[in-house]
């Protein structure tokens, strides 16, 4: 019960997951604003690793015997390549950084969900019509831990989502009590765009592509924001140097025909005659990729005076990661209390059922229950509900829908009531009366899904009135 407590003191916790490779370390990078996450093509997260603010860089690996080894952060600042133990004996690597982007996120990196082995075995599975869920099976007990402990969880996709990855998100809603069974928690993140046309703009196709999975994903994930990672990594991370700009400068002012052929692919990139070195070449791809670089090019042959802080502004605004960070901001951070809230409920309940002694069960079920009935506690499931309705599960009326919406998103009552120049008497009265509507609805209206999200809209209305008749006259 105590660290339950201490996690509510606590700044949002956001799990990275998703398969392997598909991009999370760098991601995470990205949204820390510092490169110390290992990726590489041939590098695996094996740990999971989480970043989160301190007055002091430092890496300590936590072993499975509950020890705490430290160690220094290597000299490009990254986390070292060997940990002084095998990943088995580790059961997780706390980094605190005074990265001031973490202040009030810590954000976790996991291991890929599944193995390329499984990954194969799951589609053979899929296709003979036995889909598994590689999430519940396949996850190392430390990642599943993590990700069920963390309040929020940003799962990223690449491409397509599979039928299987819906079914590792079946498998996280089941294992992460019962918030997690909403989207209110969980974004996705479609990474890796740039992958998917080459040197063309990928955003005219990748904004569908991601609304299409929000759809199919629409029970788990409150949205699917697309980005370009690796893009945002070096951005964010201050990676792009004036040399490596200077170097795009040389590539910009090549002839057409000769930039498309060099663009045409990472090995032509890599081999063709050009004024800048291989090794410089090399760099720029691992920086930015075929799409970065052209997007660069672009850029800089429009603007040749570009300079490199404005390159970089530019390829932040082209990675995506505003809307992300703004998403998260919205739809993780901005509901972190509420979410912070049910968790720590969900994990009393759970200890509750643990309990040995029956009156160790006792006081806490009653404590929960009261906190259940708490008036506060109600805007959680109005968010929930808001949600519910929001992703297209529960149809309402559009009205009915603004209406809902106002009323678990704003603690402002004339704005919920739609009345900006309302005093307190007519707002308590239109809290009435809406709560009558809703009830009403929920009664007589439409099906069983409709009529629990009205009595869930009826109590809050309810609740409002009831705060507005409690209020001094003249509520600001
Ligand atoms: N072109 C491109 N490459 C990317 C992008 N994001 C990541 N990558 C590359 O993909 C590779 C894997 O990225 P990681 O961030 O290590 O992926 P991961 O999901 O952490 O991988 P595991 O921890 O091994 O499961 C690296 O070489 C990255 O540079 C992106 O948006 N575009
Ligand atoms: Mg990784």
């Amino acid at each position: 019960m105590r660290q339950v407590r201490d996690r509510l003191a606590e700044p949002l916790r956001v799990a990275i997951a998703g398969r392997l490779k598909a991009g999370k370390s760098t991601l995470v990078n990205a949204l820390i604003g510092r490169r110390v996450a290992p990726t590489a093509v041939g590098e695996c997260t094996r740990v999971v690793t989480r970043f989160r603010y301190g007055t002091a860089d430092r890496v300590e690996v936590v072993g499975r015997d509950g020890s705490r080894a430290s160690l220094p952060l290597d000299d490009d600042g990254m986390i070292p390549q060997r940990l002084g133990r095998g990943a088995a004996r580790i059961a997780y690597v706390d980094v605190t950084l005074t990265s001031e982007k973490l202040r009030d996120l810590t954000v976790v990196d996991t291991p890929g969900l599944a193995s390329a082995d499984t990954q194969v075995s799951a589609r053979a599975a899929a296709e003979l019509g036995e889909p598994t869920a590689p999430f519940d099976a396949d996850i190392d007990a430390d990642s599943a831990a993590e990700v069920a402990a963390a309040e929020a969880v940003v799962y990223v996709f690449t491409q397509a989502v599979r039928t299987d990855d819906v079914h590792a998100l079946d498998a996280f809603r089941a294992a992460s009590a019962r918030l997690a069974s909403s989207p209110i928690n969980a974004l996705g993140v479609l990474g890796k765009i740039d992958t998917i046309g080459g040197v063309a703009d990928p955003w005219p196709v990748a904004g569908p592509l991601a609304e299409q999975q929000a759809a199919l994903l629409a029970r788990t994930v409150s949205q699917v924001v697309p980005v370009v990672g690796l893009l945002a990594e070096t951005a964010e991370a201050g990676r792009l140097t004036a040399a490596d700009c200077a170097a795009l400068k040389e590539l910009a002012v090549l002839p057409g025909d000769q930039l498309q052929v060099l663009l045409a692919s990472a090995d032509l990139f890599r081999s063709r005659p050009a004024p800048v070195g291989v090794p410089q070449r090399e760099r720029l791809l691992a920086l930015l990729d075929l799409y970065g670089i052209g997007f660069a090019l672009a850029q800089l042959a429009a603007q040749p005076q570009l300079g490199t802080g404005d390159l970089v502004r530019r390829l932040i605004l082209a990675s995506g990661l505003p809307r992300l960070r703004d998403s998260v901001d919205r739809s993780l951070r901005w509901r972190a209390d509420a979410i912070k809230a049910g968790w720590a409920l969900s994990r009393l309940e759970r200890l509750a059922g643990h309990a040995g002694e029956r009156r160790d069960r006792e006081v806490l079920r009653d404590a929960t229950e009261q906190v259940l009935r708490d008036p506060a506690y109600h805007r959680l499931r109005l968010l929930e509900a808001a949600q519910r309705v929001a992703t297209g599960r529960v149809e309402l009326p559009v009205a009915w829908e603004r209406e809902l919406t106002r009323l678990a998103t704003s603690d402002d009552p004339r704005t919920v009531l739609g009345l900006p120049q309302a005093g307190t008497a007519e707002l308590a009265a239109a809290a009435v009366e809406a709560a009558g509507r809703w009830r009403v609805y929920a009664v007589a209206g439409a099906g069983p899904a409709q009529a629990r999200v009205a009595q869930v809209a009826h109590r809050g209305f309810h609740l409002l009135a009831q705060s507005l008749r409690a209020a001094p006259e003249g509520l600001r």
